[in-house]
């Protein structure tokens, strides 16, 4: 399928694919590499449908050169990665350790030899297992820890890497690993799971100073953000979903952009929450925005859908209830298809932030598309769809003036998708889990045609 003319964007505008460390490394135990959380995850039964883990994943550990490869043909300018911490200090702190340093030096000389900018993330998610074992992000010495590994890096990679991202979506790791448990670690303490939040933010910020300390320039933040609808006009469910919002996002968007908890939170928080708040707000050179879908909140009444937490039946006694979003199609995973919100989220940004918002990139975008091969080709029409239909939602806001500088789609390869293992496929490269052959499906095709057009 060819692109219609008005999907073109402009000279500048970086295009981008993003993966994470976990989700397709592999390698688990190479090159001196210590467990995770992660690893630990994914050895108790019951935790990752059909007991599936990242030990092989796409096994990009020794196939780095394949899928740069890929990227080049696919014409993406940048790559969003992550460092596995844990390849880096197996167990959180001291010096890092060469063999996994060196990793990361073939993967980054390989891209920028393919033309490619490497852009990546510090931590997606996977805490090294000894400091997840002395309190993890409940505890405030991560911060310390966090701010030595972000100093490493830059003192390493600051003269190849001309784009830094922190740490991804500090609200999933907050609300599915420390407050429902779906995720690493699988704690499920709600509400005191607050503190996680309070920990990522100022180690974000630690970050920042530490990176351009290092020297390392050109950083950003990616957040996952989604509007958040009210199942209804009450007043009850008004204020359900209001809650839900400053929890999903404004919890984590207002500090490092305002430098304040949105009303309430802050007493909520451990430490000089103040002083903090003044690291946490560390100017950005720019700000990243996952974004996946909009999310339907009520009151509670016990009617609660799991299809809207992502399976998780939330606990009973809580002050709001996801919903499912009805009317709209669906992805794979059952996730709702509104190019709209978008367009919403970033309106909602540039009224929020006005002049303290940085430009902006889309550091994550894309859906579970399960089509597999027929005949050795994957017809994947709904991803196309997909992304078509947000790419325009994307163009209409940068037509209204939203500053958007990128668009990096999640993801490049099909790959370990968390608690879903293997069952929900991302990628624009179609991988067979048992052969590890790759690929490219139509939308990797479709992509490459947008790219093209600028
Ligand atoms: C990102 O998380 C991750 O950064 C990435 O690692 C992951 O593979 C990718 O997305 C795909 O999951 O209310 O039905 O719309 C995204 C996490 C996904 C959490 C959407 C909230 C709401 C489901 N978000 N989810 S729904």
């Amino acid at each position: 399928m060819r692109v219609t003319a008005d999907l073109s964007f402009g000279p500048g505008f970086r295009w981008g694919v993003s993966t994470s460390a976990y989700q397709i490394e592999g390698a688990v135990a190479e090159g001196g590499r210590g467990p995770s959380t992660w690893d630990t995850f994914c050895a108790e039964p019951g935790r990752i449908m059909n007991g599936d883990t990242g030990e092989i994943a796409c096994d990009h550990y020794h196939r780095y050169a394949e899928d740069v490869a890929l990227m080049r043909e696919l014409g993406v300018d940048t790559y969003r990665f992550s460092f596995s911490w844990s390849r880096i200090q197996p167990s959180g702190i001291g010096p890092a350790v060469a063999s996994g340093m060196d990793f990361y030096d073939r993967l980054i000389d390989t891209l920028l030899g393919a033309g490619i900018q490497p852009a990546p993330t510090l931590f997606h998610w996977d805490t090294p297992q000894p400091l997840e074992d002395a309190g993890g992000w409940l505890s405030r010495d991560i911060c310390d820890r966090f701010a030595e590994y972000a100093l490493m890096l830059a003192e390493r990679f600051a003269d190849r890497v001309p784009m830094w991202i922190t740490i991804n979506e500090p609200m999933v790791l907050t609300l599915m690993g420390y407050s429902l448990g779906a995720h690493a670690p699988g704690k499920q303490l709600l509400f005191d799971a607050l503190p996680v939040a309070h920990h990522q933010l100022l180690a974000h910020g630690r970050a920042v100073q530490a990176l351009r300390a290092g020297g390392a320039s050109y950083i950003g933040i990616a957040s996952n953000h989604a509007p958040t609808w009210p199942a209804s006009d009450s007043v009850e469910d008004t204020e359900a979903a209001g809650l839900y919002d400053n929890l999903i996002n404004w919890l984590f968007a207002d500090p490092v952009l305002l430098g304040s908890y949105p009303a309430g939170f802050e007493a909520a928080m451990p430490g000089p929450v103040a002083d903090d708040l003044a690291v946490i707000s560390t100017p950005l050179d720019w700000f990243g925005i996952n974004h996946y879908s909009p999310v339907s909140v009520g009151a509670t009444t016990g009617q609660a859908d799991t299809a809207a937490t992502d399976g998780i039946l939330l606990p009973p006694g809580l002050p709001f209830e996801p919903r499912q979003l009805t009317g709209y199609p669906t992805t794979d995973f059952g996730w709702p298809v509104v190019p709209a919100a978008f367009g919403e989220i970033l309106r909602t940004f540039k009224d929020r932030y006005g002049d303290r918002l940085p430009p902006l990139y889309i550091t994550e975008n894309g859906c579970a598309i399960n089509d597999e091969p027929v005949d050795g080709v994957v017809t994947d029409q709904r991803r196309i769809d997909y992304l078509d239909g947000y790419l325009r939602a994307l163009k209409e806001a940068i037509d209204d003036g939203i500053d958007v500088r990128g668009y990096f789609q999640w993801s490049l390869l099909d790959n370990f998708e968390w608690a879903a293992g293997y069952s929900q496929r991302f990628g624009l490269v179609h991988v067979d889990f048992e052969t590890l052959e790759r690929t490219p499906k139509a939308s990797y095709h479709w992509f490459r045609d947008v790219i093209g057009r600028g």
